[in-house]
């Protein structure tokens, strides 16, 4: 059985508890007090996004790009239960033990509630919104740097639209992670201030509990970095670096993924690995990664949806 070395990029619930109360307290929290902005620019043109940030592969805050979107402007969290207020979500997704189904004005009623409560505060983490609620993307037009998400020759035109809304109460957290498949993050805030830390994709700890965080800190490939974002910045941070997510206020973000042209054919190597090992070797597959199993099910399902494929046909 292969096992990750990285305790960074291991799933098991005691390396993530691990990583994650690392941030709380020793090396890797002090280093973190002290770790530089991620940079910000405001004004930008695409041609200077381009060329400055996406092809250095720099991560940037763009400050204000999105601050003209409708949804930036108007929503709040009531305004989304009024519009859409029956559509069914799940609360705590992140969470196996907590994750349950609510409708959208429930999720909001129960942020109400919990304000002044003592319980851990809840998160609506990765809402593919497009599918129950398509009437909220016209709130959120598509960026200008984002028209090079190669996704949509490569799925079409629904699937590259497959964006995800985040809708949390402060003091919520998403522990430290690398999105799937290679893609670019862009996220932007839409209502409250995230704070996010970032590392990059260099960063390595071999090790279990014991792990040697101060090794980690100082190693130069880690590039630990900070930023707090707030509504109409956008986040961008190139594939594969690490991110960790701390809600500051009740926030509402739109994580937009992008898949740059040069990451095609990693990207297609890791689809192609997680479909072959889930069709070829599947008992083999939920023996040694019982945790990945079911997400890596569902996420391929809803794409061959968006995608309009039917399962139970070899060919069209
Ligand atoms: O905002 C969050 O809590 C997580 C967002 C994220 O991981 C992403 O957009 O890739």
């Amino acid at each position: 059985m292969h096992t990750e070395p990285n305790i960074l990029r291991r799933h098991d619930l005691d390396s993530l508890t691990a990583v994650e109360r690392a941030f709380h307290a020793g090396p890797l929290a002090e280093a973190l007090e002290s770790a530089p902005s991620v940079e910000r620019r405001s004004g930008l043109t695409a041609e200077e996004f381009e060329s400055e940030y996406r092809h250095r592969m720099r991560p940037v805050v763009l400050e204000d790009h999105v601050a003209d979107w409708p949804s930036v402007k108007t929503w709040s969290f009531d305004h989304l239960a009024e519009r859409c207020g029956s559509v069914r979500v799940v609360v705590d997704s992140y969470n196996t033990k907590a994750a349950r189904e609510a409708t959208l004005a429930e999720f909001v009623r129960m942020l109400h509630d919990h304000r002044d409560a003592d319980t851990a505060p809840i998160y609506l983490q990765e809402w593919y919104y497009q599918t129950t609620a398509p009437e909220l993307a016209a709130d959120m037009p598509e960026m200008d740097i984002a028209q090079y998400d190669f996704r949509r020759n490569l799925y079409g035109e629904t699937a590259s639209t497959n964006h995800q809304l985040w809708l949390g109460q402060k003091g919520g957290v998403t522990r430290l992670h690398q999105d799937s498949y290679s893609v670019d993050v862009m996220h932007a805030q839409i209502v409250g201030e995230k704070l996010w830390y970032v590392m990059g994709p260099e960063a390595e700890l071999h090790g279990t509990t014991e792990a040697d965080w101060q090794k980690l800190s100082d190693a130069p490939g880690t590039r630990l970095m900070r930023c707090v974002i707030k509504p109409g910045d956008v986040l961008y941070l190139p594939a594969n670096w690490y991110h960790r997510i701390e809600l500051l206020t009740d926030s509402i973000g739109l994580g937009r993924k992008c898949l740059d042209e040069s990451n095609l054919q990693t990207h297609m190597r890791q689809r192609m690995t997680e479909l072959l090992s889930l069709l070829l070797n599947q008992d083999e597959v939920r023996r040694t990664h019982p945790e990945l199993v079911d997400v890596v099910l569902m996420r391929a399902r809803s794409l061959a949806t968006r995608m309009n494929i039917d399962l139970s046909r070899l060919r069209p």
